[in-house]
């Protein structure tokens, strides 16, 4: 039993063995952005949940602590301690739990990081996903389980064409890129040698107020907020000229979902079909608390400006450098939208200001006076380019928040 969560952790009431109709999920990774968001759509949809959770020493169910149930009422949602670097861990879950589908979101999923942790990041998600489909094999599962595995756009790396689709080529250009590598072709070929009903979902970043901290959407958007609160000065980054195709992870747990109800398992491509640079994603969450940022210098001596008061408000960190970088990722979702009739519904413009909003109200920020004090602006630029003649104002507003 969990001693360090509020969650129930055995599976009492969940296993009918004998019913067609079981509708029951294992999800590595629960924890996480994606696992939270998928943990959610699948109770929605009438599943029992189950997650493998590592012990920690702090909390790491922050993002599931919502869905908490009374451990006596039959929950839908229960935890399971276990890691993915644990064999017989992982077979005992499997053969406990009997799901009828496996999502493999668990990683080690920080691009950086796995220059620094390079055979730990191949254990976990290499190796990792190979334990998994064992277990199921193991469980004597094989053919009645449907298995995700958290592919990604990593795999495309130094691309070889543009937009990446299913069938570019892949050229990764990090130690998690590879390890993924591995893993995405350790399901296709447990697909063609078992006929196990396994998909690589390969999918292109997505972003959300869930993000953590470390990825660079979420660290623009809280240092934003901070920002504009008064509590930080300055936001460090490292390459801004890199190129994204960043959706809202709340579209993407759904497409995960729509490639296991396929008769046939396939790999396909989730993406926005748009792409952006870093800088446009700091230029857009400086915007949606009125903020302008002009650029100034080249290379590691260019900053970011308020354009309004002068203050430098970005600056570039060599140490956000990665050994090898990936510069452009933008991906073709279409045959995800033929066949899954999946479609993103959230646009960058959306994604950034739910993000940004979303930081500055746990930060203790007030939106509304926020939005009032933005209309003001926009007025006083009115006003002064009807007379003006359209020459561009400075921001007026003063930080009433
Ligand atoms: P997160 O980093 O938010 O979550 C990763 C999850 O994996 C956490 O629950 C973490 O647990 C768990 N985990 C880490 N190491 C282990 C381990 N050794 N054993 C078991 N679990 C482990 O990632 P996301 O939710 O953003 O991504 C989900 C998956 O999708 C990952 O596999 C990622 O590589 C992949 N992906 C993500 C994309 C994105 O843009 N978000 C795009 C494409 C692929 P803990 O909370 O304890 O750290
Ligand atoms: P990525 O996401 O590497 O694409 O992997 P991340 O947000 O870390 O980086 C995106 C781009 O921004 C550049 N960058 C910075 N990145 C970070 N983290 N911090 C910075 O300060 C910074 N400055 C610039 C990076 O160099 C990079 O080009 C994510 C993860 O979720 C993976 O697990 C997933 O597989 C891929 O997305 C698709």
């Amino acid at each position: 039993m969990l001693q360090s969560t509020p969650f129930p952790t055995d599976v009492a009431g969940t296993v009918n063995s004998d019913s067609t109709e079981r509708r029951v999920a294992l999800i590595t990774g629960i924890t996480g952005q994606d696992g939270s968001y998928l943990t959610e759509f699948l109770l929605e949809k009438g599943y029992t949940v189950h997650g493998l959770i590592r012990r920690s020493s702090s909390f790491n169910t922050g993002r599931l602590s919502h869905l908490y149930a009374d451990p006596h009422q039959e929950p839908r949602m229960i935890l399971h301690y276990g890691d993915l670097t644990d064999s017989t861990n992982l077979v005992h879950l499997v053969v406990k739990v009997q799901p009828t589908e496996v999502y493999n979101l668990g990683a080690q999923s920080h691009v950086k990081v796995s220059f620094d942790m390079a055979e730990y990041t191949a254990d976990v998600d290499g190796l990792g996903t190979l334990r998994l489909l064992d277990a199921i094999r193991t469980a004597g599962l094989a053919h009645k389980v449907k298995f995700y595995q958290a592919s990604t756009s990593e795999l495309y790396g130094k691309v070889v064409e543009t937009p990446q689709s299913e069938t570019t080529p892949f050229y990764p250009r990090s130690p998690y890129g590879v390890a993924k590598q591995y893993a995405y072709w350790i399901v296709v070929n447990y697909r063609e040698s078992y006929g196990m009903k396994a998909c690589n979902g390969i999918l292109f970043n997505h972003e959300s107020p869930r993000r953590g901290a470390t990825f660079v959407t979420r660290k623009i958007t809280q240092a934003v907020a901070n920002i504009y609160l008064g509590k930080q000065a300055c936001l460090y980054l490292g390459n801004i000229n890199a190129k994204r195709d960043w959706g809202h992870a709340r579209d993407y747990v759904e497409g995960m979902w729509r490639m296991l109800q396929q008769d046939e398992p396939e790999d396909y491509v989730l993406a926005t079909g748009e792409t952006h640079t870093v800088r446009s994603f700091v230029e857009k969450a400086f915007k949606v608390v009125g903020v302008d940022i002009v650029w100034e210098g080249e290379h590691e001596d260019e900053v970011g400006r308020d354009a309004a008061t002068g203050a430098i408000r970005v600056r570039i960190d060599p140490r956000y450098y990665r050994p090898a970088e990936v510069e452009l990722l933008l991906g073709d979702p279409s045959k995800a939208e033929r066949k899954l009739g999946w479609k993103r519904t959230v646009d960058f413009d959306g994604l950034v200001k739910e993000m940004v909003e979303s930081d500055l109200e746990s930060l203790g920020g007030d939106l509304k006076a926020l939005e009032q004090s933005l209309k003001k602006v926009e007025k006083v630029i009115k006003t002064r380019k009807d007379v003006a003649g359209g020459l561009p104002v400075a921001r007026a507003a003063g930080r009433d928040m």
